[in-house]
């Protein structure tokens, strides 16, 4: 565990937003890490993507930061995480549906966590344009821990053909 946690440690976070100011979420929430002492060292572009999604709902923006040291320990940032969710105004009613804000941890250098409260690496990343895109774009040389790919490899061999472009405001 702590060998997972020396200097060279990076975390990933993927940002998302549908419901209301979209940009305006998706900066408030790096925003509320830098506040909850986390290391913002990388941002990626905004990218205006298709949702993946079996119901009917709104375009998303989404993004992706890179966290550096010091780390706080996985859990504890998945529920620093979620007060931010809380914080911008998260309501959990319709699974999968419309939200101000979702942020999803991806990757904890190469920590393995299959708990309810925190999977990791994030079970869906590798299948996703909208995760891989602005992944790749800060850290196309990460490591997936259990596929042994690179970010940009995965994006490479990418089947999900929804609409991810970069947006602009
Ligand atoms: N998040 C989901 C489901 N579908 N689609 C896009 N384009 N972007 C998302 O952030 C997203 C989604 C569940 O968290
Ligand atoms: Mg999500
Ligand atoms: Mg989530």
């Amino acid at each position: 565990m702590f060998s997972n946690r020396n200097h060279a440690t990076r975390a990933y976070v993927s940002l998302g937003s549908n419901l209301g100011d979209r940009a305006g979420n998706l900066l408030l929430a790096v925003r509320g890490m830098m506040d909850a002492v986390f290391c913002v060292t990388r941002v990626s572009s905004i990218y205006e993507t298709q949702p993946v999604s079996t119901i009917e709902q709104p375009s998303f923006l989404n993004m992706v930061v890179e966290l550096g040291n010091p780390l706080p320990a996985p859990e504890q940032m998945m529920a620093r995480l979620l007060r931010i969710e809380f914080a911008l105004g998260r309501i959990r009613d319709v699974k999968d549906g419309p939200r101000t804000i979702d942020l999803d941890l991806l990757l904890y250098g190469q920590v393995e966590s299959h708990t309810e409260f925190l999977m990791l690496p994030h079970p869906r990343l590798h299948e996703r344009r909208f995760v891989l895109e602005p992944l790749a774009e800060i850290a196309p040389h990460v490591m997936h821990p259990t596929l042994n790919r690179t970010a940009a490899e995965l994006l490479e061999s990418l089947a999900d053909d929804c609409a991810v472009k970069r947006w602009m405001p």
